[in-house]
């Protein structure tokens, strides 16, 4: 008689333990691939939902992008994917992309593109080199130039003054592309351009943001568009230390920013930036220590037309004459930045950008004085 009891929670304890191993393997919870099969480099459930507010959904998928993941690992910028065999041009994708290349990681682990979705252990990922300059550096040199803090990184010394030209979609192919064809005579009288690398995703608010602060997106946030800055601006410290300092941009700053000058394009010429060009000349003028000036049309005709037609090398020969501008109206030892918030990269109909790709990563920065 006392066996059978015996025998029934044996029996229990196996079926019991079953179930555990069952819901352990199959309930996906317990997926991973590895990232150029380094153990360090794992993606995996916990991971994803770390970064789920960065999901997307394309053609009915919902997912987050594979380069969330290779940007969280520092594994950029990126030439190609392989997987499962099979090796995606990472530019050839982009050139095809509406907006974010659709390569998606579901939350069960599975890799999904373009209707295929596959399962594997390892992604193969062919990247080029890394700058160590970033727009990150921006914010922290300007304010050791400044004397109130930051630090030693891209300028050099102290300085009285300083204007920060920012020219949107600038990438660093572009400017040597422009520079290659005697477009940007002003701005390379400046000095030679540091290659630097923004960050992702590579689109303006996001990067507008890290600019002004020197804090890099928080990836758990996802909220990369928002106009919000994750902590005090250049211009909110230098302004509450008794410098002055102001943004100067078009109708629609990409940034919130107490000390904002806005201006339209009042002569109708089809561009707020040579308003926005006089505004930061009268800002100069008026005393500010820090000058920040935003132009817009680079990216807009970019978008338009790509980065490489007549049309978007127009614009920046005419961003240019701007710059000309402004150097003359500086007085001697002003310093002078010129950075961008991301690069761009041609597509079917015109340009974007917003990858990981070099095209859209690497953005030129010039630091000279006149
Ligand atoms: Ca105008
Ligand atoms: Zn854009």
């Amino acid at each position: 008689m006392p066996k059978k009891p015996v025998a029934f929670l044996i029996l229990l304890a196996v079926v019991l333990l079953v179930v555990a191993i069952s819901f352990f393997v199959f309930d996906g919870s317990s997926w991973s691939f590895t990232i150029n099969g380094d153990a360090s480099k794992n993606v995996n459930s916990s991971l994803y939902a770390k970064l789920e507010n960065c999901e997307r959904t394309y053609d009915g998928v919902t997912g987050i992008p594979l380069e969330f993941f290779l940007y969280y690992y520092g594994v950029y910028p990126v030439e190609s994917v392989s997987y499962g065999g099979a090796t995606l041009n990472w530019s050839a994708a982009a050139y095809s992309a509406d907006k974010d290349i659709p390569l998606l990681v579901g939350p069960d682990g599975a890799i999904h593109y373009k209707g295929a979705t596959a399962v594997v252990k390892n992604v193969e990922i062919a990247v080029s080199e890394k700058p160590s300059a970033s727009t990150l550096d921006i914010a922290p040199s300007i304010l050791y130039a400044l004397n109130e803090g930051g630090r030693e990184g891209l300028i050099h010394g102290k300085a009285g003054r300083v204007v920060l030209i920012y020219i949107d979609a600038l990438g660093y192919y572009r400017y040597e592309d422009a520079l290659s064809r005697g477009l940007v005579d002003n701005m390379s009288s400046l000095g030679e351009p540091i290659k630097a690398v923004c960050v992702y995703p590579s689109i303006t608010q996001n990067n507008a943001k890290s600019m002004a602060t020197g804090l890099a997106p928080n990836l758990s946030k996802g909220d990369f568009r928002s106009y919000e800055p994750a902590g005090k601006t250049i211009v909110d410290v230098l302004n509450e230390n008794g410098k002055s300092a102001v943004w100067v941009d078009g109708p629609s700053p990409p940034v919130n920013i107490s000390a904002t000058i806005s201006r339209v394009d009042s002569n109708g010429d089809g561009t707020p930036d040579d308003e926005v060009a006089d505004a930061a000349i009268w800002e100069y003028r008026t005393g500010a220590n820090l000058t920040i000036v935003h132009f817009k049309s680079t990216d807009t005709v970019m978008h338009a037309y790509g980065p490489y037609l007549e049309e978007g090398r127009g614009s920046l020969k005419a961003i240019d004459s701007y710059v000309g501008k402004i150097l003359k109206a500086l007085d001697n030892g002003t310093v002078v930045v010129i950075c961008s918030d991301h690069g761009c990269h041609a597509i079917e109909n015109g340009g974007n950008h917003g990858t990981l790709l070099p095209d859209d990563m690497y953005i030129p920065i010039i630091v000279g004085s006149v």
